[in-house]
């Protein structure tokens, strides 16, 4: 499936009613630290052009992709933010891992936006190389960390309005 054309990076900034008091969690794996790393910078910067305070925005590494879950369901119990953004690159290897990892991750994160009133946004790249990834972290597909935050905001303001009856 080609997202060339429906490629949110391409997007402009959307600013949102009371998004300064937003708080908005970024959970990064270190597991391909240039690509994921490059996603959590221009997620950030997506976020502060659209009104999200530097200080309301809780930046967390963990080892890999499989544990990005964990971490943010800790977030969601231990903290009030009111979206997690999860990060993570998973590149197809000579073994099964890929399949384990990508699934652990898919379900958990789906779980956890099934089970919590705040949206869990998807943010893992799952490629068959390193240059597949690259590309989808600010190359020519864009850069998948500008999608991730702009998601976590559409998905703040729409349990806003449903919380609301608007
Ligand atoms: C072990 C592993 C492998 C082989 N590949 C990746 C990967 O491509 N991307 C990623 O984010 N993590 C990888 N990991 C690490 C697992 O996600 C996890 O951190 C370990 O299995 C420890 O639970």
């Amino acid at each position: 499936m080609s997202t060339e054309k429906r490629n949110l990076s391409d997007n402009q900034v959307k600013q949102y009613q009371g998004a300064e008091n937003w708080k908005i969690a970024i959970v990064t794996a270190d597991w391909n630290p240039d690509v994921t790393y490059a996603m959590r910078d221009a997620a950030i910067n997506s976020l502060e052009n659209s009104g999200i305070k530097t200080e309301n925005i809780r930046s967390k590494s963990v080892p890999g992709s499989f544990e990005l879950v964990s971490a943010a369901k800790t977030m969601a119990d231990y903290s009030d933010v009111h979206a997690v953004i999860c990060l993570g690159c998973i590149i197809q290897g000579e073994t099964r891992h890929f399949d384990f990892v990508a699934q652990g991750v898919t379900d958990g994160i789906r779980d956890l936006n099934t089970r919590y009133n705040i949206p869990f946004i998807f943010g893992v790249l799952t490629t068959s190389n390193q240059q597949q990834a690259l590309d989808r972290s600010g190359g020519k597909h864009g850069n998948k960390g500008d999608e991730a935050a702009a998601a976590a905001l559409q998905m703040i303001q729409l349990k806003k309005e449903i919380k609301q009856g608007i």
